[in-house]
């Protein structure tokens, strides 16, 4: 499926994100870094059950990435690995968000849990700016919370977790609310 430029660099976006190690390329290493930066802002124990939780989530994805994103197997995820994997994902469900293939709506719902971070069944403020702290991601939270929280009630529930997270993978409108979820996209 073809991506809109927008849509390309929103993908570019949050690879950038998780790429933490800033070395062009996502590797275990990278999603490993983010558990531990995030158990230390928050101050989980080694066997603390979040740090696990969380480090479950990101074994999921890590395992998704390897085996349906690195097409050359080399162990990394190139940013046109994971551009072709996600515009793959968006040609599987024909571009129509009712129609996502199931493991992408779970995929959709880890992720939401792994933001939750206080495990109160919402994203509040607290914990998308603690995720994004944990990630190296510097910019205006309040900002981007602002427009995320698209009733304005201070929270982020699971049904516009869900909205957000589909506008952001699916979504070629500039104006859908979810392409701030990683911050600002940069201008073409
Ligand atoms: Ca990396
Ligand atoms: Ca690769
Ligand atoms: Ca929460």
């Amino acid at each position: 499926m073809k991506l809109s430029s927008l849509q390309v660099r929103k993908f570019a976006r949050e690879f950038q994100v998780l790429d933490l190690t800033g070395n062009g390329t996502i590797e275990w290493e990278d999603l490993a870094r983010g558990v531990e930066n995030l158990a230390r802002l928050s101050g989980w124990a080694e066997d603390a059950p979040e740090r696990e939780a969380f480090l479950g989530r990101r074994r999921e994805l890590w395992r998704l990435l390897t085996s349906a994103a690195d097409r050359n197997h080399d162990g990394r995820i190139s940013l046109e690995e994971y551009v072709v994997f996600w515009a793959r994902v968006l040609a599987q469900a024909g571009g129509d968000r009712a129609h996502v293939p199931k493991w992408f709506g779970h995929l959709i719902m880890t992720c939401f849990d792994a933001l939750d971070l206080d495990k109160n069944g919402v994203i509040g403020r607290d914990d998308y700016a603690r995720f994004l702290k944990a990630h190296g991601v510097q910019i205006d939270v309040d900002a981007c919370f602002a427009r995320l929280d698209h009733n304005g009630d201070g929270v982020i529930s699971r049904k516009e977790g869900l909205e957000l997270f589909l506008d952001f993978t699916m979504s070629a409108d500039p104006a859908a609310p979810g392409n701030w979820l990683w911050g600002p996209i940069q201008e073409s």
